[in-house]
């Protein structure tokens, strides 16, 4: 049936009455309709008030960030983090183009896969975001006063950052390892090699009270895949785990020859350990070459380091920092439950889901109840260490969130549905089918000591259905699904930006209240910064042309300039002398081969700009921002090489 746009007003204005009418009214008849209702009811967000949670969801193959309001599915913000974004000038602009600096190379697109929160005392903070990189190893860091990529630091020695980037408990570090072993250090070896020549990483990134990254150390191990992680918390704090796939090292045809072994493993490492080894000079210098991006505060332009050195730690060398627990049928996501105690696999080729108990893994350790050793690690007895398993968990489970209440939520990827489960018991108590292919799953502080619980959102893979079709490929989407009763309810399904893999949500009130409005012009020391429309101007340096403009309702100062010569680059440092919330201005001119700007209040920002002819070019500002915006605009008049018109501006001082 059709909906009219009528029937459609009617639905949406009405949802909240129809809630209660539906209920006390139709209740007993029509329990469908109530369901619906109640759960329109639920997620409306009456216009002029706010969500509950943020959730930032990664982008998958977009490379950024996109943040939702709770329960709405409302798209607040996409923060460009791996990708350059021409709708803001991240990674076109002078200032952030540094940002995008790796070994490789400008690299202006990734692939990011998992949000973490900072914490503190295994609590989500709401002070940064971070998220990896994943083909071009990386991490970044966000921060949340302004949602914009404050740090991106490069990972040497691996190859796809994928269990990447699990924070501890008090965000001392940053845990991530590489997914597709590689010759470390890199070298032209012959592929079938793999087995001799290949290694992993496991690498420690220090997160300084600041948020300032380094990488403190990494840990050299055997070629497996090593595919997610959590860190451990409360009394498993100072220990990281990490799944590892293909522990039969094949390197082709991994669908069939990486499925071999009955088990595979998860490697438990004792970070705490591992200072200690580093601490006593243990870790031997590699060198090596990384950059370490990051916003300068003061000039809001981001700085490149390149690091030559990193330290390496050889478990040969190091008794007792690692051990693999083994873990039915290639384990995809490892999850920490909220008292740190037990350790979660998703076997995603496993009937069962195994959950390892941490203090008996200990015990484990003290009774040396090994199995052998793998590639020298010792292999604890899985017996010793295993605490239960899920049985019938829906086929291909994933990944596991928390509500604290002493349940568990696991993604079912092959059955597409969620599995709600006891700890302790093991016993499946729920399931709800989603719409489809879940990959993660998200429950707000869900991977955290405190779970905010209420929701468990389901990040799915494939869409077919769901949505009005928009040619072959459909938005990907998430489904919010309430957790509060014995039953989860489906609630509310909403398109998200590129694909959706781990999310992270948090309380509104702990963000919001540290939300910046603008940027201090005072404090603005970018070294082409205008205070004042007087200090605007223009200047050659050779070929170079540099342009100080200012913006402000509603004109740039100056606004025609003349002078500009074929075969000059000009420099365009605007800043927005604006010191009120929400009041971007915006700069493009006819033929800019970069990309807009959209400059904050406070903020200098800087496109170049070739000249690809002669002519007279009109620029103005992209961003509506009042009544004479469409009055914001000015000319550039370009001559020849041989010209002699004398640069000059005229701005309205
Ligand atoms: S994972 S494919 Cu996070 Cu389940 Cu990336
Ligand atoms: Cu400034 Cu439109």
């Amino acid at each position: 049936m059709k909906l009219t746009r009528r029937a459609r007003t009617w639905s949406v204005a009405t949802a909240a009455i129809a809630v209660v009418v539906l209920t006390s009214v139709y209740c007993a008849q029509k329990p469908t309709s109530t369901v619906m209702s109640s759960g329109a009811g639920k997620v409306y967000v009456a216009p002029g008030t706010y969500d509950d949670f943020y959730a930032f969801m990664s982008g998958g193959f977009s490379g950024q960030v996109a943040v939702y309001g709770l329960p709405s599915g409302r798209l607040l913000k996409v923060v460009p983090v791996f990708s350059q974004n021409p709708e803001n000038a991240y990674g076109y602009s002078e200032e952030t183009k540094p940002m995008l600096m790796t070994s490789y190379g400008f690299i202006p697109w990734d692939d990011s896969h998992h949000t973490k929160l900072s914490q503190t005392n295994g609590i989500a903070d709401g002070r940064w975001l971070f998220i990896n990189g994943n083909n071009t190893p990386r991490i970044a860091r966000l921060d949340l006063a302004t949602f914009e990529t404050d740090e991106i630091i490069e990972i040497p020695n691996a190859g796809g950052n994928h269990a990447s980037p699990f924070i501890t408990m008090n965000t001392e570090y940053a845990v991530a390892s590489t997914r597709f072993s590689v010759p470390i250090p890199q070298a032209d070896v012959a592929i079938a090699d793999y087995a001799q020549k290949f290694k992993g990483t496991i690498s420690f990134v220090k997160i300084a009270d600041d948020g300032k990254m380094s990488i403190a150390f990494q840990i050299l191990v055997p070629g497996y895949n090593y595919d997610l992680a959590h860190s451990g918390k409360g009394p498993s704090h100072g220990w990281a785990f990490f799944t590892t796939y293909n522990s039969e090292q094949a390197n082709t045809l991994l669908e069939v020859n990486a499925s071999k072994n009955d088990k595979d493993f998860i490697a438990a490492v004792n970070w705490k350990k591992a200072e200690e080894y580093v601490a006593q000079g243990k870790a031997k210098d590699w060198p090596t070459k990384y950059f370490h991006n990051y916003m300068d505060p003061a000039t809001q332009t981001a700085k490149s380091e390149v690091i030559s050195t990193v330290k390496v730690l050889d478990p040969a060398d190091c008794p007792g920092m690692i051990y693999y627990i083994p873990t039915p049928k290639s384990p995809h996501g490892v999850d920490i439950d909220p008292t740190g105690e037990y350790i979660v696999a998703g076997g995603k080729l496993a009937a069962v889901i195994p959950v390892h108990s941490f203090s008996k893994m200990v015990k484990a350790i003290e009774d040396q109840a090994f199995d052998g050793e793998s590639n020298g690690i010792p292999v604890l007895k899985y017996d010793a260490v295993v605490a239960g398993e899920v049985q019938n968990p829906g086929l291909g489970p994933l990944h596991t969130e928390f509500d604290g209440n002493g349940f568990a939520y696991t993604s079912a990827f092959i059955s597409s549905e969620i599995v709600k489960w006891k700890l302790g018991t093991w016993e499946v108590v729920d399931r709800i089918p989603v719409f489809y292919s879940i990959g993660h799953l998200m429950i707000p502080g869900g991977d955290t000591m405190k779970p905010w619980g209420k929701y468990v959102i389901a990040l799915n893979k494939v869409t077919k259905d769901r949505y009005l079709p928009t040619g072959p490929e459909l938005t990907q989407s998430a489904q919010l699904i309430d957790i509060t009763g014995n039953k989860m309810e489906m609630l509310l399904d909403f398109p998200t930006i590129g694909e959706p893999h781990y999310a992270q949500a948090i309380p509104a009130d702990i963000v919001m209240k540290n939300s910046k409005q603008f940027y201090e012009l005072s404090a603005n020391q970018h070294p082409f910064a205008v205070k004042s429309e007087a200090e605007t101007g223009v200047e050659r340096k050779g070929n170079e042309v540099h342009v100080r403009m200012s913006t402000i309702r509603t004109h740039f100062a100056p606004d025609n300039i003349e002078g500009v010569k074929m075969g000059d680059i000009v420099y365009f440092h605007v800043t927005n002398l604006e010191q009120d919330w929400d009041v971007p201005h915006g700069f493009g001119i006819l033929g800019l081969q970069n990309s807009e700007l959209l400059i904050m209040p406070g903020q200098t920002r800087t496109i170049t700009w070739k000249p690809s002819r002669e002519g007279v070019f009109p620029f103005y500002c992209t961003d509506f921002c009042s009544a004479l915006h469409q009055e914001m605009s000015g000319y550039v008049r370009v001559s020849g090489k041989g010209s002699n018109v004398q640069l000059s501006q005229n701005s309205r001082r």
